[in-house]
């Protein structure tokens, strides 16, 4: 096993199944640099490389990851085969592409077996998996917890100010 160095444990482990799965996890990484949290990432087959994902999961633990999301699409096992290595919480997030479009990864992410608890994210929902990491790291975190309390308030602030089209339409818009 390689030395892993003095560095900073970072709090989020963003593994990929594939170097192929970046564009489609891109916005994890842009959502976590907007926050100002700290990660690392890697690629790590399940299928393809599972002694790898067990000595990540041993690593991550050791150096106290605070969350860990896994992206990956087909018969998804990665964020399954990690949460049954950690006791740190794993965000799995299914990825589109294959013969059902994403459907066998949404299927092998959510239904884990009992015991073995994987947060299961929609289909490419990149962004989510980023903020729900983020509202766990929240809990420990003031700076992070202030920042998502004003990005939920800015995304009410949208909200309203893109129904606007609905008067501008001259439609009769409820006013609450
Ligand atoms: C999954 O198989 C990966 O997460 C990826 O979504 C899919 C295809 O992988 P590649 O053949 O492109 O490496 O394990």
């Amino acid at each position: 096993m390689k030395e892993e160095g003095s560095k900073a444990t970072p709090s989020v482990g963003v593994i990929l199944g594939s170097a192929s799965d970046l564009p489609k996890v891109r916005a994890v990484f842009e959502t976590l640099d907007l926050f100002g949290a700290s990660y690392e990432t890697a690629v790590i087959s399940a299928h393809r490389t599972p002694h790898m994902l067990a000595e990540y999961a041993e690593s991550a633990s050791r150096r106290g990851i605070k969350v860990i999301i896994g992206a990956a699409g087909l018969a998804a096992a990665l964020p399954g085969a990690l949460a049954a290595l950690v006791d740190i919480p794993v965000i799995g997030l299914p990825l589109s592409g294959g013969p059902v479009n994403g459907v066998d990864a949404l299927l092998s992410v959510a239904d884990m077996p009992p015991g073995v608890p994987v947060a299961a994210l929609g289909v490419d929902s990149a962004k989510n998996a980023a903020l729900l990491a983020l509202r766990i790291l929240g809990l420990s975190d003031e700076r992070i917890r202030l920042q998502l309390e004003k990005t939920r308030e800015q995304a009410a602030k949208d909200v309203e100010a893109k129904a606007k089209v609905l008067r501008e339409q001259g439609l009769p818009v409820w006013e609450p």
